[in-house]
């Protein structure tokens, strides 16, 4: 079974790991579509527009499912991806919940693109799970893409990172939410920072686990008779899926992970 995965750039590769991990007998598509790159200062009719393109591209690529692993296309235009295709589409959002449960003194911050940062679905989610904790919204317009441009913008990263968590710190945050799939990729210079103490949560797991379930509901029986075909060929390699690795633009940093 062929799922298609999408991004901007590299982020979506957090995504494809974790799923490839996971289940490696799913075969993959990836595409970062850098020609379109950043998603997260363009207005919502672009996106909608650009992600209707992606659903098409993924359709002629001959897939079962779409897995949208940016929060910004998310926010902003899965609506108009699921109304063009009949393929179950699988989106990521802000794992706000977990965030308010782990939080111990109650303060967690969330740090997504300013599309994501600005979207009334973010807002939603914090209204439906925080209770009584402080919540500090904080978003970045340039640090998803110079992540894709490491490592010639790895200073101009690490700038903005320090930058950020020192407010972090200020606000005695213990619980971070990495609200946009390029973070995890930096999650090591976020931890340096704020230290052991304060939680970092990005939601990789969340969405392998809601794509299993969607698959498993829209084609039970040909999820039944691969998982028997994986479980009687353990260790072989017939059970390795095919990852291939596109772009809209020749993007170069395609083997970041
Ligand atoms: N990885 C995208 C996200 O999760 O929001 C960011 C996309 C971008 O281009 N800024």
């Amino acid at each position: 079974m062929k799922v298609g995965v999408m991004d901007s750039g590299a982020g979506g590769l957090t995504i494809l790991n974790a799923i490839h991990q996971k289940h490696p007998y799913l075969d993959l598509v990836y595409l970062a579509d850098d020609a379109f790159a950043p998603y997260g200062t363009k207005s919502i009719t672009q996106l909608q527009d650009r992600l209707v393109k992606v659903g098409r591209f993924f359709e002629n690529e001959k897939v079962c499912a779409i897995v949208v692993a940016c929060n910004t296309a998310t926010v902003a235009a899965i609506d108009a991806l699921r109304a063009s295709t009949l393929l179950p589409i699988i989106g990521v959002e802000p794992a706000v919940k977990p965030a308010f449960r782990l939080s111990k003194k109650r303060r967690v911050a969330v740090l997504a693109t300013p599309v994501t940062a600005e979207s009334p679905r973010l807002n939603q989610l914090i209204d439906l799970w925080k209770e009584d904790s402080h919540v500090s919204i904080m978003s970045s317009s340039t640090l998803a893409f110079d992540i894709d441009a490491w490592p010639e913008t790895e200073e101009k990263v690490k700038q903005t990172i320090e930058q950020l968590s020192q407010e972090m710190l200020a606000q005695n945050i213990d619980t971070l939410v990495l609200a946009c799939t390029h973070y995890p990729l930096v999650k090591h210079l976020f931890e340096q920072i704020l230290g052991s103490e304060c939680e970092i949560i990005e939601p990789s797991e969340g969405v392998t686990a809601q794509l299993i379930r969607r698959l498993t509901e829209s084609y039970p029986n040909d999820m039944s008779q691969l998982l028997d075909a994986v479980s009687k060929h353990q260790d072989s390699s017939e059970n390795q899926g095919s990852i291939e690795l596109c772009s809209s633009l020749g993007f170069k940093n395609m083997q970041r992970l």
